[in-house]
């Protein structure tokens, strides 16, 4: 059996009430482990930059190891950008490589950076029209039953290319089990964290990172997953929630080649 532990973490009331996102997190993983991942949610949830929650939902799940799907981490890359302006541009200029009219390139950033508080999930949009097309409102879709499938090489992985912080680490994993997903042409993320001004932009072939795609301090972010015209809604939020996903790191390249 795996499981599956997600956390929402709010303030000022749970999130149908009415309350600030503050902070989530999903895992799967083994038997060995559920506790404490789930203790260290907890943790997480009390001590966040957005300030410490005062409604918690906690969920513990187990899902069969039988109908797991497997696929291989996206490659990463950084762009280092001057300011957000540049930033943004440089990221609009991804969204259209990776498929994304230049319309539905910059409808996303604006929708991002027009969000009145956090949302605890993604908006999905038409990568043509940059239309939204989920109906998930004010909440958006939260992917989860995803996980690292050798956490101690992913590590590995991240150091040699000198990544470690915890933002990479999720990220990438997500974004990875996005882009898998049928009808998703790119994503594009930055984090609602004040402190973090990092996000990036996933295509079917990498992960783009952007150091400034918000102004230091801001606590607005937020995802958008841009997908092609006519892709089944239903289908694709069934496999971003519940397909459990175990991600890879690439085949290492050989220096003896
Ligand atoms: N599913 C869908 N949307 C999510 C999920 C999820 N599991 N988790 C977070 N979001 C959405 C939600 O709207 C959050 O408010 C927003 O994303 C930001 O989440 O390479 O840390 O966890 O250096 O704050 C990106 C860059 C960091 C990492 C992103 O996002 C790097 C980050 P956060
Ligand atoms: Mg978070
Ligand atoms: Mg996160
Ligand atoms: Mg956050």
């Amino acid at each position: 059996m795996l499981y599956s532990v997600r956390m929402r973490a709010a303030q000022g009331g749970a999130h149908e009430q009415g309350g600030t996102h503050i902070s989530g997190a999903e895992r799967l993983v083994g038997e060995a482990e559920w506790k404490q991942v789930a203790a260290e949610m907890l943790e997480r949830a009390v001590s966040h930059s957005k300030g410490s929650a005062d409604f918690i939902n906690l969920i513990v799940e187990t899902v069969s190891r039988n109908n797991v799907q497997e696929i291989t981490c996206l490659p990463i890359q950084s762009v280092a950008g001057s300011d957000v302006p540049a930033g943004r541009k440089a990221a609009q200029a991804e969204l259209i490589k990776a498929g994304v009219a230049p319309a539905a390139a910059s409808a996303g950033v604006a929708a991002v950076a027009g969000l009145q508080g956090s949302m605890r999930g993604a908006m999905v949009l038409c990568a043509k029209t940059g239309k939204r097309l989920d109906d998930s409102g004010e909440r958006g879709i939260r992917v989860s039953r995803m996980d690292i499938a050798d956490n101690q090489a992913y590590l590995n992985w991240l150091r040699r290319q000198g990544y470690g912080n915890m933002h990479i680490r999720e990220a990438l994993v997500l974004a990875s089990k996005v882009l898998s997903a049928p009808g998703v042409v790119a994503e594009l993320c930055w984090s609602d964290d004040p402190e973090y001004t990092t996000g990036y932009i996933a295509s079917a072939t990498v992960y783009t990172r952007f150091t400034n795609l918000k102004p230091y301090g801001c606590s607005i972010g937020g995802r958008v997953f841009f997908v092609k015209e006519n892709t089944d809604l239903a289908q694709l939020t069934d496999y971003l929630q519940y397909r459990p996903v175990m991600v890879k790191v690439p085949a290492e390249e050989t220096n003896d080649a």
